[in-house]
């Protein structure tokens, strides 16, 4: 796992410079929005599952959620999902702590695809429902924070497709 200091460094360090002006201001930015971080991380931490609740009522109408066959016929794929979207979550909101996406890609991503067409996990349902808990989080968060947390959420759907 990187984050954004050591993202910067290790670039340098790979071309054995200082870091330039360019490093600099990436690591100003970064720093400059180091409260807003853990202020939208605390708010998150406090209201996570009504962020994961809200975004299943919005994405799979209560129809859906009882169609027999469906998707969530029984409460053990009922219960896989929230579980994931509280995973998507738990992992963005990391991600966004250490403004670096490569948590996502090792700790989540890393062989999921595979493991839903396996298992028949709808993409596009999945991906609706992630980008319900951005709009739930915008909402939570307002919009700059908001905007951050989306940048995770959309990493973690691009990596879906
Ligand atoms: C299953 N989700 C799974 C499985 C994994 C993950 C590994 C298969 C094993 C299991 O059932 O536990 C995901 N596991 C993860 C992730 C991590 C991990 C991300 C990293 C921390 O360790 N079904 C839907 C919705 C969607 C959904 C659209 C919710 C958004 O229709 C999710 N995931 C879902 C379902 C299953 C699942 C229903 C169970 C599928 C089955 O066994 O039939």
């Amino acid at each position: 796992m990187q984050d954004a200091v050591t993202s910067v460094i290790n670039a340098s360090d790979a071309q054995c410079q200082y870091l330039d002006g360019a490093s600099l201001a990436t690591l100003m930015t970064y720093f400059q929005m180091g409260e807003l971080r853990i202020q939208a991380a605390t708010t998150i931490n406090a209201k996570a599952a009504e962020i994961v609740k809200a975004a299943v009522a919005q994405s799979f109408s209560s129809v859906e959620i009882s169609r027999p066959g469906g998707q969530f016929s029984t409460t053990r794929r009922y219960a896989a999902c929230v579980r994931d979207l509280d995973y998507f979550l738990r992992y963005a909101t990391y991600a966004m702590l250490a403004g670096d996406s490569s948590i996502l890609d090792e700790r989540v991503l890393n062989g999921l695809k595979e493991t839903y067409h396996s298992l028949g996990v709808p993409i596009d349902a999945t991906v609706s429902a992630i980008q319900a808990m951005k709009e739930v989080t915008i909402t939570l968060l307002g919009d700059e924070a908001g905007k951050e947390m989306g940048v995770y959420f959309d990493y973690i759907c691009a990596g879906l497709r």
